[in-house]
């Protein structure tokens, strides 16, 4: 949890693979892939619903069986997984710039959590020189709306905090709700951090646009085959203070929620923004692309 955001997972992972090639000094190319793969499975085993950290640890291995010797392979590891890190970033501005039209003069703004997708949208919006407002939940239980709401403050937006149980009054005043993905499914389902679900449910009683901002190595190959996306469930520490409840008290704390396509008004992707209904042609075109790779 010191790294937070599937973006930033993502590219924490491919650099640390990045890294693991270029400090590796063992035998053969057999070797090497065994060893890569270790590494691999370790990263994977770190956070298990956000797709980017795959799809961005498969990025950075992709065609490493194929090189002729160890150096090669090493060496395809290390150039893949530096241009995984800069396409990443890259996609990030782009998902800004486009997202920003959609923010006009007098919008008040509602997001979830802290993703810099979504961030880079309302920042760049104020950069253009819009006025508009936003409302950030707390997101229980790590409360990463602190660090939205200091990010946005120190952008100079005008940004107000609330708890994750006032969504539904705060929605009467929304014009926009602005998210993040974890991982978005082929039938153009959003999973994302807790509590995202009841804000789209919230805007479509309310009339209100919901925009999900993701990258498109967010969206998950594997659900294309019948997969389906883990949920991460994390410790009881998180949600109570040691003490604080009966012994005989038992605590389910998921972290991440599946918001069904119906809810989501766009996805704003850096190839465009997109009807949930265009994820599966889009990955088929990653696929196409060899940028998701289910062989290696
Ligand atoms: P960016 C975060 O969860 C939030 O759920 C956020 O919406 C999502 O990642 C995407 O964030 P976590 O993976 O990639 O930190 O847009 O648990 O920064």
């Amino acid at each position: 949890m010191r790294i937070r955001g599937a973006g930033r997972i993502a590219r924490a992972g491919a650099s640390a693979l990045g890294k693991f090639a270029e400090g590796y000094n063992g035998g053969s190319k057999e070797d090497f892939l065994r060893d890569l793969d270790m590494a691999r499975e370790e990263l994977l085993a770190s956070r298990p619903t956000a797709v980017s950290l795959w799809n961005g640890l498969q990025a950075s291995v992709r065609g490493a069986s194929s090189a002729s010797d160890m150096e090669g392979a090493r060496r395809s590891v290390i150039d893949n997984s530096a241009a995984f890190v800069e396409m990443s970033s890259k996609a990030v501005e782009t998902i800004a710039k486009i997202g920003a039209k959609r923010i006009q003069d007098g919008d008040v703004v509602l997001t979830h959590c802290n993703s810099s997708a979504a961030l880079g949208i309302l920042k760049e919006a104020k950069r253009q020189g819009k006025k508009f407002t936003v409302y950030a939940t707390e997101s229980r239980p790590w409360r990463q709306g602190i660090l939205t709401v200091n990010e946005l403050a120190d952008a100079g937006i005008d940004v107000t905090l609330i708890i994750d149980s006032a969504v539904r009054t705060v929605m009467k005043k929304a014009t926009k709700v602005f998210v993040g993905a974890d991982t978005i499914t082929s039938n153009g389902a959003l999973v994302n951090k807790i509590g995202t679900s009841q804000l789209a449910l919230a805007a479509d009683e309310a009339r209100v646009p919901f925009y999900v901002c993701s990258e498109t190595y967010k969206f998950s190959p594997m659900t294309m085959f019948g997969d389906m996306v883990t949920i991460e469930e994390r410790g009881c520490e998180e949600v109570v203070k040691e003490g604080e409840i009966r012994d005989s008290v038992k605590i389910f704390n998921p972290v991440f929620d599946s918001t069904p396509a119906k809810y989501i008004d766009a996805i704003i992707t850096e190839v465009g923004m997109i009807s949930p209904g265009a994820v599966y042609d889009v990955m088929i075109r990653q696929l196409g692309d060899g940028i998701f790779d289910l062989r290696d």
